[in-house]
Parts: structure tokens; C-alpha cells; sequence
């Protein structure tokens, strides 16, 4: 039990969330390190959103609500930090949310696809049926044939570069979220937030049920042709050049 006191409360939170779901069988013990990772950039954000990871929220939305065939593709650490913000995203906008694992395994992709039904998503794709793209070596290169394989707008939040990469040769809009702006799925990316998961999901909720209201086709176009991804990625590695100075004082 964490006290609400404590100066690194939410920290402390999320990291038994992550425990618990290693616990459950759903996370797996390499996203406990990768978590780790993501926990030393976003100390350098001053673990709060930044003006840019907002803006590239936006973007994304604007993607994920234009798209014909887009997918939220998860894996283990995803599905246990935000399951449900992932369910109500698939509510609003009706996207079908594909399993794909680095570390696969039948029991783990099982045990994610229950606790995303439970949460309410209807819609799991297991990649069980799934297709073999080149160029990743990794078993995440199997991906579900009603999913990613047709998917033109592809969501894959806390993702290793390879596929990343292999997405975006295929032509594919990629959407990301990812706290270190310098790896290689941020820089293959077309929108990457660079944000920390929980807090890119709740911003993204908020934004995907205010577009949904009423017609805002135009609006959507002009935030995607005026995203430069790249130029996005620098604002938030300036942010933490400038935070490492300031605690160098
Ligand atoms: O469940 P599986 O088997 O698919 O495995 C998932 C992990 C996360 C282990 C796997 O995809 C992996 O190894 O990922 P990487 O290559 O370590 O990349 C994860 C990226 O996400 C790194 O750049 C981290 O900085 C970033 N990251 C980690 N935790 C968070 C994060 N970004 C945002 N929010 C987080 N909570």
C-alpha cells in the first residue's frame, strides 16, 4: 500500500500496477525493464504532459478518427497500464484492438485478450490467424490478417523500432507512444507522443470523444498536414536538455 503522501506517489502506482499484471500473466518480466526505461525519460519531462506530447495526441486522434482500416495494436505492459482507456477509446471510435507480443506465448496472449474483454473491448484480434511481414525479426513480424495486415493507420503504443520500421515501408501511418524521442520507433513513426502511456491514453480519450461530438473533417485534415514529426520529437528533447541544466544549477 502507497501512501497518497508520498512525493513519488503516482511512480510507486503505476509500478504495482505493472507488477500485478506481471503477477496476472498478462505483462511479461521484460516490460518490467522496459518500463524502467521509460520511467528515466520521463523523469527528465518532469513527468507531466508536454505542449508538444499534447499536440501530437491531437494529431494521432486526428489519424485514428480519418482512418478507413486504422488498429490499436498492444502489448503486455499496455494492456495492464491503460485497459481501460483502451476500452473507451474502442467505444468512441468502434478500433479493433490486436494482441501482438514480443515474447508470445498462447497462455499470455489468452489471458490479455480476457482481461481486454472484461475492461469491455469486443473486438480483440489474437493474431492467431495472422500473416507473416517481412523485415522484423521478431515475433512480432506475425501479425493478424484482419488487423495490422490491412490496417493503413496502425497504433502501436511502447513499441520495439523493427516493426515500427517495417510498418512505415509498408506504407503505413504509424501512431505511436513512446517517452524516449531518440529510439528508432519514435524517429520511423509518422506521430509519436512522447508521453508516459497512462497519461497519452487519457488525453487521447478526452480528444477522440470531443472530435466525435460533431463534424470536425476539416480540422482533423489540417492538424495531419501540419504535423512534422521530426520537429515534434526536437521540442521534446529540448525540453529535457533544458530540465538537465536547470538540476545541473
Ligand atoms: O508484452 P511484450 O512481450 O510485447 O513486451 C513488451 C515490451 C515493452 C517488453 C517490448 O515491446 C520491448 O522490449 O519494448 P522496448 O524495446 O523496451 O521499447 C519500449 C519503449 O517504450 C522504450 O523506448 C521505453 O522508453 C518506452 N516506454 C516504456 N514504458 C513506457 C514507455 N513509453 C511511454 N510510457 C511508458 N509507461
Amino acid at each position: 500500500m502507497v501512501s497518497e503522501e508520498h512525493p513519488r506517489y503516482a511512480s510507486l502506482v503505476l509500478r504495482n500496477k505493472l507488477v500485478d499484471g506481471y503477477e496476472r500473466g498478462i505483462a511479461s518480466a521484460h516490460g518490467l525493464i522496459a518500463h524502467g526505461r521509460g520511467e528515466a525519460f520521463d523523469y527528465l519531462l518532469g513527468e507531466q504532459t508536454s505542449e508538444s506530447a499534447r499536440n501530437a495526441t491531437k494529431v494521432a486522434c486526428a489519424h485514428l478518427l480519418t482512418a478507413n482500416h486504422p488498429v490499436l495494436s498492444v502489448n503486455g505492459n499496455t494492456a495492464t497500464l491503460v485497459p481501460g482507456e483502451i476500452a473507451e477509446l474502442h467505444a468512441i471510435t468502434g478500433i479493433p484492438v490486436e494482441i501482438n507480443l514480443f515474447h508470445p506465448s498462447a497462455q499470455r496472449i489468452e489471458r490479455i485478450a480476457d482481461h481486454l474483454h472484461a475492461y469491455g473491448v469486443v473486438n480483440v484480434l489474437t493474431g492467431f490467424d495472422f500473416i507473416k511481414l517481412a523485415h522484423i525479426a521478431s515475433d512480432r513480424a506475425n501479425v493478424d490478417k484482419n488487423g495490422t495486415f490491412k490496417a493503413d493507420v496502425v497504433f502501436v503504443p511502447l513499441e520495439d523500432g523493427d516493426r515500427a520500421q517495417a510498418l512505415a515501408k509498408l506504407g503505413k501511418t504509424v501512431l505511436t507512444v513512446d517517452l524516449n524521442p531518440l529510439s528508432r520507433t519514435a524517429v520511423a513513426s509518422t506521430v509519436t507522443i512522447v508521453d508516459e502511456v497512462t497519461r497519452a491514453f487519457k488525453n487521447l480519450v478526452s480528444f477522440a470523444q470531443h472530435f466525435k461530438s460533431e463534424s470536425h473533417e476539416y480540422e482533423l485534415d489540417l492538424l495531419k498536414a501540419r504535423f512534422d514529426n521530426i520537429e515534434n520529437l526536437k521540442a521534446s528533447y529540448a525540453l529535457m536538455q533544458k530540465r538537465l541544466r536547470s538540476l545541473a544549477r
